[in-house]
């Protein structure tokens, strides 16, 4: 379907789709008690339109991928069957971790063999790429960042280590990745944790989420200081990230490297079993291995950082911040930990030495 026949889904046409939809009518009510259906559009991300629907029976939700870049409108057309890749990509995970993503009830099969290759493209053009010269996509504080978004763009040696992770996330393929993994894609109760949102999964290198996540946090700390107010100086909380910064790598390194322990007498494509299979030379291979890894999740860390300051699609962590020259001071701030944490990322070996760096620049 071409752009121009696309119809965005309204409440209307949704009623109808789910009154022909079992596999979601089912979830939600008796047929007599369909056209009494809630309808919430929460859809705060900048791609698709998202409905909570609630019936007298429980709750759907309902994701449109819309043929261009909501966040933009139709000058910047964008696949729809990113929503292919979401949904196999759900699946394929509710697989291996069934209570920490949502379950999928139905999906619209737009295309079932394709590469995400737009999808891609789109994340090595405005993580990767625009951040780093002039793009009409770009936008920052202005005009209190427009020094330090010029200074992004004629940082040679910045240049050069974002093209050489650009290289990385084109050629690395580590394992499925979900390629969008921010905060934002994260929900959480006190007695759930569910990822969602895996339109952009592929097969690519491990520290790009690593590093999204752990780079939400770090702009989540940096914003912490424009929301002070006179009953929250907000330290506590800036500890915590950074606690959960550090909680995050360390538990992920302790759970990565047990199942690879776990899994040591597999068939050893990558290191034949003869030789790997000697003690000291494993643990000689892991370390080495979670040492890259270490700092690639430090480089795409800092890269997700930069283009959320001066890229196209920003975080409400600032953006929620009304003054814009305090706004600025905090962004500045993290623009700076950012890009002094890509050039220099292998100069560290824990998470709690990068850890501690904001805290003594905050
Ligand atoms: P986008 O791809 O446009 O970023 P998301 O899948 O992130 O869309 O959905 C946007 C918002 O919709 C989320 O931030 C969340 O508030 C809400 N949402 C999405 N999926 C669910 C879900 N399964 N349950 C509850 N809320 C959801
Ligand atoms: C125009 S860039 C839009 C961004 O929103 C998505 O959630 C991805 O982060 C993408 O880079
Ligand atoms: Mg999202
Ligand atoms: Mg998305």
């Amino acid at each position: 379907m071409s752009s121009d026949e696309f119809r965005p889904l309204n409440e209307n046409s949704l009623v109808e789709y789910i009154k022909a939809t079992p596999a979601l009518s089912s979830k939600l009510g008796d047929v007599s008690q369909l056209d009494n259906l809630q309808i919430k559009e929460v859809g705060d991300g900048n791609l698709n339109f998202v409905f909570i629907v609630t019936g007298p029976s429980g709750s759907v939700v309902i994701k449109q991928a819309l043929p261009y870049m909501r966040c933009i409108g139709e000058s910047w057309p964008m696949t729809k069957e990113r929503a292919y890749f979401e949904a196999t990509a759900l699946k394929e995970e509710a697989r291996l971790c069934p209570n920490h993503v949502p379950e999928v009830y139905h999906f619209d099969r737009v295309a079932q063999f394709c590469g995400n290759v737009e999808l891609c493209r789109l994340t090595e053009q405005v993580v990767f790429s625009d951040p780093y010269k002039v793009s009409e996509y770009n936008r920052w504080t202005s005009p209190y960042l427009d020094k330090d978004a010029e200074a992004v763009r004629e940082d040679n040696i910045l240049k050069l280590e974002v093209a050489q992770l650009k290289s990385t996330f084109c050629e690395r393929a580590q394992a499925l990745i979900h390629g969008d993994y921010h905060t934002g894609s994260v929900m959480v109760t006190q007695d759930s944790t569910q990822l969602i949102d895996p339109e952009f999964a592929f097969y690519g290198p491990m520290g790009f989420d690593v590093g999204a996540f752990l780079g939400n946090l770090f702009l989540a700390y940096f914003s912490q200081d424009g929301h002070v107010d006179h009953e929250n100086d907000r330290k506590t909380y800036k500890k915590w990230i950074l606690r959960t910064v550090a909680e995050t790598w360390n538990l992920f390194h302790e759970k990565f490297t047990a199942l690879w322990d776990e899994h040591k007498d597999g068939p050893g494509e990558a290191y034949l079993p003869a030789i790997y299979n000697t003690p000291e030379l494993q643990q000689l291979v892991k370390q080495k291995f979670m040492n890259d890894l270490f700092h690639d999740t430090l480089g795409f860390g800092a890269a997700k950082m930069i283009r959320r300051i001066v890229g196209v699609a920003h975080v409400e962590d600032f953006e929620s911040i009304k003054d814009a020259g305090k706004r600025a001071d905090c962004e500045r701030r993290a623009l700076d930990f950012a890009k002094m944490l890509l050039k220099e990322r292998r100069k560290f070996q824990e998470i709690t030495e990068a850890d501690m760096v904001p805290e003594q620049r905050g």
